[in-house]
């Protein structure tokens, strides 16, 4: 008998299905992973009232996981959009009591489309709260600068550098993301000793939409399945670049990665 290794999301809802939640359940069931989901909060804006976040209480955050965990349980668990200090801190209580072990903490702060995803009160509490308790945190270049206070950071030596000092936070391994640099998509991976390089050709899209979400949910999916965390961010890099190099768009708007891409046209994660 198969069982596929167990992997959790505790994150948004992106009604569009491009990004949170919807990305993460799809790259799970790409890399033949069981998943489960805590939905925080469900985003899409109401075209009347124009309202974009509609939170979920405490309450139903501790029914999901409680659920999950009772019917399944999870070998890896990830962290998208939690939007509140309280969120966050309801979410370091449920993971403190709980045994997983390999945790991706992705620091989602604002969306393409710049809608708020994380309250300005809430960093205090994912750096002191949540990020210690990470296996590797994946912020991209705003995340990484917010949370260095305002920092500059816009070559790959800064990204090295941001790697080394958000790594005073406490988390195992720190992922920074440079999908925003000009030239190559390199990301810098440090565990406190050696830096790593992920490098992949810029691809010519704009449909990137729910692209960090996707790789952090590939790593979180690899890291279940037991693989080390060098070798689960290469295979998420890769699976997320072939994401891009398909994305695609149903009209003139951002549109999403194409989750199938790597089944459908090569890859091995
Ligand atoms: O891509 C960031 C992101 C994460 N989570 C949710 C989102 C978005 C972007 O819109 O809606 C729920």
């Amino acid at each position: 008998m198969h069982y596929p290794a167990r992997a959790m999301t505790i994150a948004g809802s992106a009604s569009g299905g491009s990004a949170g939640i919807q990305a993460d359940l799809k790259t799970f069931q790409e890399l033949d992973v069981y998943g489960m989901s805590v939905v925080t909060a469900i985003v899409g804006r109401h075209p009347g009232t124009g309202r974009n976040v509609h939170p979920m209480t405490i309450e139903s955050i501790e029914a999901q996981f409680a659920t999950a965990m009772q019917q399944v349980g999870a070998d890896a668990l990830k962290t998208g959009m939690l939007f509140s200090a309280e969120v966050i801190e309801t979410t370091a209580m449920l993971l403190g009591q709980s045994d997983i072990e390999r945790i991706v903490v992705d620091p989602v702060m604002v969306g393409k489309l710049d809608s708020k995803l994380l309250a300005d009160d809430a960093i205090t509490a994912l750096q002191e709260k949540l990020i210690p308790m990470a296996t590797i945190i994946t912020p991209n270049m705003p995340e990484a600068s917010v949370m260095l206070h305002g920092r500059k950071i816009e070559t790959v030596n800064d990204l090295k550098q941001a790697a080394f000092d958000l790594h005073a936070l406490g988390s195992k391994y720190v992922l920074v993301k440079g999908g925003r640099l000009s030239g190559p998509a390199v990301d810098v991976l440090y565990d406190g000793e050696m830096f790593t390089y992920l490098k992949a050709p810029r691809i010519d899209t704009v449909n990137t939409s729910g692209a960090g979400c996707s790789y952090s949910a590939a790593i979180a999916a690899c890291l279940a399945k037991g693989k080390s965390v060098e070798k689960a961010v290469h295979l998420a890099k890769s699976f997320v670049t072939t994401a891009i190099t398909y994305g695609f768009s149903y009209n003139d708007m951002v549109g999403p990665t194409y989750h199938a891409a790597q089944r459908k046209f090569g890859g091995s994660a």
